[in-house]
């Protein structure tokens, strides 16, 4: 599909300033991944024409892609599609945080909810006693209406007020009982999807993932959180500030 195919023609009628509507259409085509990862988008001269708006509005709508990291330029080369979400591997942050400072909108759709005493494998991840109750959480996880992960995290009930404190965020229900993690170890490693995940996700069989476990602390060093996320390997490039020792 051509970039002009994928993006549509402009609604002049629609009171939306030019360079937004421009932003909106490429931002959702990208979304609905209509291009290929570093496919080059015309030149700026080349889309204003085929656009019939000014080469300041294709600017300005570019710029602003690029600020979203949905478009990267590269000196001498062009502008390309960034079609993946750059996540920091080492920012505690939360998965609706890092849509959201993408400009992406992030939804869940929950597998399921429970409670009840941990297993024996979850009193060794989560470092608790046997008894102790935890909630289980298990999401498909989108952006926009994208399947991005699926995500299973068990969290021990002092962390949170009950089952249904959990809407949208996990992260922004353990931060209203101040037991949002402070620190975490992590663990990556690179899967390929079965068959349930797959269709779950609406992906092929054995298309490479990415595996991330993570143990969340409180300060007071007590387990705030056990995930196991599966994200698409299609999307995501994760990224690490090294410093030297
Ligand atoms: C991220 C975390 C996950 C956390 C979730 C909370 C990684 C690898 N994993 O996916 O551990 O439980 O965010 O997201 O970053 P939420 O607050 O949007 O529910």
């Amino acid at each position: 599909m051509s970039f002009f195919q994928a993006v549509g023609s402009l609604d002049k009628t629609d009171p939306a300033p030019l360079y937004m509507q421009i932003k909106k259409r490429v931002r959702e085509a990208i979304t609905n991944r209509a291009f290929e990862t570093d496919d080059a988008i015309p030149a700026e001269r080349e889309l204003a024409t085929e656009m019939n708006v000014s080469r300041l509005t294709i600017r300005k709508a570019i710029d602003g892609l690029v600020a979203e990291g949905l478009l990267t330029r590269r000196r001498g080369a062009g502008t390309f599609i960034a079609n993946r979400v750059e996540k920091s591997f080492s920012k505690l942050s939360s998965f609706t945080e890092d849509m959201i400072s993408r400009g992406l909108r992030p939804h869940s759709k929950w597998l399921s909810k429970s409670e009840g005493s941990v297993t024996p494998e979850e009193a060794l991840s989560l470092s608790l006693s046997p008894g102790t109750l935890v909630y289980r959480f298990q999401r498909i996880r989108y952006a926009n209406d994208l399947t991005m992960a699926l995500e299973y995290s068990t969290i021990p009930s002092y962390c949170l007020k009950s089952l249904d404190a959990v809407q949208e965020s996990l992260y922004a229900a353990l931060e209203h009982t101040g037991n949002r993690p402070v620190r975490a170890l992590q663990r990556l490693r690179a899967v390929l999807f079965n068959s349930e995940q797959a269709d779950i996700l609406g992906i092929n069989v054995r298309d490479a993932g990415l595996f991330i476990e993570r143990r969340g602390f409180l300060a007071d060093g007590r387990t705030a959180e056990f995930t196991q996320s599966y994200y698409r390997g299609d999307a995501y490039d994760l990224v690490a500030e090294l410093n030297d020792v």
